[in-house]
């Protein structure tokens, strides 16, 4: 399977990634829906994580949203993974490679990939919500110490939201046109570490019209798939072998 896999790498001229939360789990950050994930275990926060990090719910209670957040979301120390650099790798031997991911730990960035559309938003990009001030990572956790863990603006003293798209809130219509074009238009799409559960983001894997479809995850997606190939295991270890790092 892996040798078929890495013919069709090897032949693609275009690879589309489309990940979840299962590409990081081997740079230590908890995925969401599996058994050890983040929405399975109890948390002492009397919420649903569905519900905390929802648009209403942030606005409603944004002490008990940073706090969790702070806790279980931001992971300053994580670094790229065999399956963030085996895309950047790619990359720079010179194929197009189309990354769209749903993660917000800016991963794909830090590993090289020029071509990244991050679906649910980024927690290095923080926006104070009354005047738009933009605020980088380390800012917002040097602030969380202050007023009930919440970080505000230095400007005008509005509270900063982290640029993510939360449950009820619409993606970027910018990063969306240009993730649904890439996909459309290349040859090969890896789909990994993703439940695909989460819409209208899972929705977008259908756009594409090229050759071969390939799922590399550890369990079952929630979501209906075709693929060509299916490999269930480690995506940080099986990417990395296929590219030799
Ligand atoms: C919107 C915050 C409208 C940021 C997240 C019913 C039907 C369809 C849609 C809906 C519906 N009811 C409600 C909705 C809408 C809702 C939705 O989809 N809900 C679902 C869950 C029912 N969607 C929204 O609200 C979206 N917005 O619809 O807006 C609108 C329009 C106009 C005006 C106003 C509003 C917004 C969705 C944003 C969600 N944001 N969190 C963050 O913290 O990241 S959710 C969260 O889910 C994360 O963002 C995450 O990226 C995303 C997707 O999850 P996955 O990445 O797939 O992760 P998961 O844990 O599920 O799966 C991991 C997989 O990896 C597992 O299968 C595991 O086996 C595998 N794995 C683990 N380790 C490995 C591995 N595989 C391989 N190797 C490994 N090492
Ligand atoms: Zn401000």
């Amino acid at each position: 399977m892996r040798e078929r896999l890495k013919k069709i790498i090897e032949k693609s001229q275009h690879l589309v990634f489309f990940g979840g939360a299962g590409v990081s789990t081997e740079s230590g950050i908890p995925d969401f829906r599996s058994e050890e994930g983040l929405y399975k275990t109890r948390n002492q926060f009397g919420y649903r994580p569905e519900e905390i990090v929802s648009h209403e719910f942030f606005f409603a209670h944004p002490d008990v949203f940073y706090r969790y957040y702070f806790a279980f979301m931001i992971h300053p120390q994580a670094k790229p993974n065999a399956c963030h650099r085996a895309l950047a790798k790619w990359e720079q031997e010179g194929k197009r490679v189309s990354v769209i991911t749903q993660n917000i730990d800016g991963l794909h960035d830090m590993a090289g990939s020029g071509e990244v559309y991050e679906l649910h938003g980024s927690i290095h990009r923080n926006n104070c919500v009354k005047c738009g001030k933009t605020y980088d990572l380390p800012y917002i956790l040097d602030e969380k110490n202050t007023e009930k863990n919440i970080p505000y603006c230095h400007r005008c003293h509005g509270m900063i939201k982290p640029e993510v798209v939360l449950f009820g809130e619409p993606l970027d219509q910018e990063v969306i046109e240009g993730a649904v074009s890439a996909i459309s238009q290349g040859d090969t799409l890896i789909i990994g570490g993703t439940s695909l559960a989460v819409y209208p983001a899972a929705g977008y894997v259908g756009a594409f019209r090229g050759g071969n479809v390939i799922l590399i995850n550890k369990e079952k997606t929630l979501g209906e798939v075709e693929a060509d190939i299916s490999i269930q295991g480690p995506i940080g270890e099986i990417m990395g072998s296929i590219a030799g790092i």
